[in-house]
C-alpha cells in the first residue's frame, strides 16, 4: 500500500478538496479487496445484517427506479464481514485521511461498495457530507477502483475548489437531473469539471463538501469500487438520521458527540 504523499500533494488535496494516489495497492492486496468486498456484497444481497443493524442497500428502498440503475449499493460491510473491516479499518488508510484533512484521527461513517453495473445510469453531482449524521467540514471519502475506472464506464468527475464554498443545506437529491446540483448553486454552473480517470487499485480521496458525480456506464463491463467516508473524531450529531437506527437516533441530540465505537470505530488517532 502506497501511503507515502508529499506535502505538495496535502497543499492541491486542500486546494482542489481531491487527489489521486496511482497504484495505491498491489496487485495482491487488489486481489484482497475483490475478493472480500464481492463476498460481503454477495452476503448483503442475500439480506445479511449486523446485529440489529439495518440492511442499507439501494435497492431496499424500492419504488426508485432511477436510483437503483445508477449502482448497485451495499452499505457498512464492515460489520457483517472481518475480511473488510480488516481492509477498512487499515490505520494506514485513516492516517492519510487525517494528513489530507488535517485532523487528530477519523472514525468510519460508512463504507459502501459502488458497482456500476452494465449500462448503470449516471451519478448525479452532489455533496456527500450533508447526507451525513455530523457536519463537518473535514469529512473525506477514499474511493478505491476494483476496476479501471474510465470515461466510458463512469469514472468520477470533480469540481475542484467548490468544497470551500459549499454549504450544509443546500445539497442535490439522487435523481435523474445530473445539473440539479448547479441549479442550487448556479455560481458553479460555469466551472470546467475534471475527470479522474484510475486503474484498478489506485484511490481518490475527495472532501465531503466536493461536488462530485460520474458518468454512466456506456460498456457491457463492471465499474466496481470500494469507498468509506471518515469522520474527523469530536465530530457531533447533525440531526440527519442517514444509516443510524431508529434506537440509536433516538438516543442523540443534535450536538452530542458521535463516539458510539461499535457504530464509529477508530480507524486512526494521532498521539497529540
Ligand atoms: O461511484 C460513484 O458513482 C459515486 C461515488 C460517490 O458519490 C462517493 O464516493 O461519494
Ligand atoms: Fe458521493
Amino acid at each position: 500500500m502506497r501511503t507515502d504523499i508529499t506535502s505538495e500533494q496535502i497543499e492541491r488535496y486542500r486546494a482542489d478538496g481531491h487527489t489521486v494516489i496511482e497504484d495505491f495497492l498491489s496487485p495482491e492486496e487488489l486481489a484482497e479487496w475483490r475478493d472480500a468486498v464481492g463476498e460481503a456484497a454477495e452476503m448483503r444481497q442475500r439480506g445479511v445484517t449486523a446485529e440489529g443493524g439495518r440492511s442499507l442497500r439501494n435497492t431496499d428502498e424500492g419504488g426508485d427506479e432511477h436510483y437503483r440503475n445508477v449502482f448497485l449499493q451495499c452499505v457498512n460491510l464492515w460489520q457483517i464481514s472481518d475480511r473488510v473491516k480488516r481492509l477498512i479499518l487499515d490505520e494506514r488508510i485513516g492516517r492519510l485521511a487525517s494528513e489530507l484533512e488535517g485532523v487528530d484521527g477519523v472514525r468510519v461513517w460508512h463504507d459502501q461498495t459502488l458497482v456500476k453495473e452494465p449500462w448503470a445510469n449516471a451519478t448525479p453531482w452532489h455533496l456527500d457530507c450533508p447526507y451525513w449524521g455530523f457536519h463537518s467540514r473535514h469529512a473525506t471519502s477514499i474511493w478505491l477502483a476494483l476496476d479501471d475506472a474510465t470515461i466510458h464506464n463512469g469514472c468520477l468527475f470533480f469540481l475542484p475548489g467548490t468544497h470551500t464554498e459549499a454549504s450544509f443545506d443546500r445539497n442535490a437529491g439522487f435523481t435523474p437531473v445530473m445539473r440539479q446540483l448547479l441549479d442550487v448553486y448556479p455560481e458553479w454552473a460555469d466551472r470546467p469539471s475534471v475527470a479522474v480517470e484510475m486503474r484498478a487499485g489506485s484511490c481518490s480521496f475527495h472532501n465531503g463538501m466536493l461536488a462530485h458525480g460520474a458518468n454512466a456506464n456506456m460498456t457491457p463491463g463492471y465499474r466496481r469500487a470500494m469507498t468509506c467516508g471518515f469522520m474527523p473524531i469530536g465530530s457531533t450529531y447533525s440531526g440527519v438520521q442517514n444509516i443510524l437506527t431508529d434506537e440509536q437516533a433516538e438516543k442523540l441530540k443534535v450536538g452530542d458527540v458521535m463516539d458510539d465505537d461499535e457504530q464509529n470505530p477508530v480507524v486512526w488517532q494521532g498521539s497529540g
